[in-house]
């Protein structure tokens, strides 16, 4: 008789037995994660969360969605300026309007599915092993760290590559049509830009590059962002999508610049303003 523990209420553990470190069935997950996310950049779990708490999952992020900040920024695939001297025809010179609105991690109740997901031990090694990383480390930042990702109906999260290496998010609430992930797997490379690729997809003419995900509620998703472009194409019908991110680093400590901050929350707290005068090399973009 294997104890239960607060993972199991949440997780659906007889598929995805994270905090059974012998199991086998732990370590063919594990293994799959990390075939796929070398060959594509992407893995999805599907499934992760239990049947019987998804109504919770969406319910409990449609509570949280109306605290979401809302603005239109004009942005380019590489979140570079948009003065940014670039060649005449580089991709980078394309402008969209992301319309996406996060709710930051000090609005999400403790005790919250994505809360308690995001907080646990065992969850976090689990995450990390799949990345094949030695440890991850959540955000110091108090807004940052886990968010809700809300499309409302008419808005898009437009082409981009992410920041950050790796990304974990969790669909809680689809769109009635449209909203769907969709990525360009390895488009790029740390030592191969492609531009001509990437102006492809931007403009319309890349859909061989194109692959998409039918995401379910509950499924967890593993993301390379950095070398796989994607969005989410427009969301339509009368539902907003809602999305979970966790956002992990692979070191301790680390908090975002004050202006990066007011930028996607509209504001900043005291934490922002005390690591502006001690900055070193703690920077989240
Ligand atoms: O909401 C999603 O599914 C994707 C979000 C995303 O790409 C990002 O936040 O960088
Ligand atoms: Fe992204």
């Amino acid at each position: 008789m294997v104890a239960l523990g607060v993972l199991d209420e949440i997780v659906d553990t007889a598929r995805y037995p994270l905090a059974e470190r012998a199991a086998a069935a732990r370590a063919a997950v594990v293994a799959l994660a990390r075939a796929e996310l070398s060959e594509t950049g992407c893995t999805v779990l599907s499934g992760f969360i239990r049947p019987d708490r998804l109504e919770a999952l969406r319910a409990q992020g449609e509570r949280a969605a109306p605290h979401a900040y809302y603005t239109v920024e004009r942005v380019n695939a590489y979140n570079l300026p948009l003065d940014e001297p670039l060649p005449e025809d580089h991709p980078g010179r394309i402008v969209f309007e992301r319309g996406n609105a996060f709710v930051a991690r000090d609005r999400i109740p403790e005790g919250a599915l994505i809360e308690r997901l995001y907080t646990d031990a065992a969850f976090q090694r689990f995450v990390a092993e799949c990345f094949g990383m030695d440890e991850l480390h959540e955000y110091a930042d108090p807004l940052a760290g886990l968010c809700l990702n809300v499309v409302a109906p008419g808005m898009a999260h437009p082409w981009h590559f992410d920041t950050n290496e790796f990304t974990v998010s969790m669909l809680t609430q689809p769109a009635e049509s449209g909203g769907i992930f969709e990525y360009c797997p390895n488009i790029r490379a740390p030592r191969a830009e492609r531009p001509d690729a990437v102006r492809a997809v931007l403009t319309g003419a890349g859909e061989h590059l194109i692959k998409r995900l039918e995401l379910r509620p509950g499924d967890l998703q593993l993301f390379l962002g950095r070398y796989s472009l994607h969005r989410v194409s427009p969301v339509s019908g009368a539902r907003q999508r809602h999305s979970a991110i966790f956002a992990y680093t692979d070191r301790p400590g680390v908090i975002g610049t004050a202006a990066r901050t007011r930028q996607l929350f509209g504001r900043v707290r005291a934490e922002h303003r005390e690591s502006a005068a001690i900055r070193g090399d703690r920077l989240l973009d």
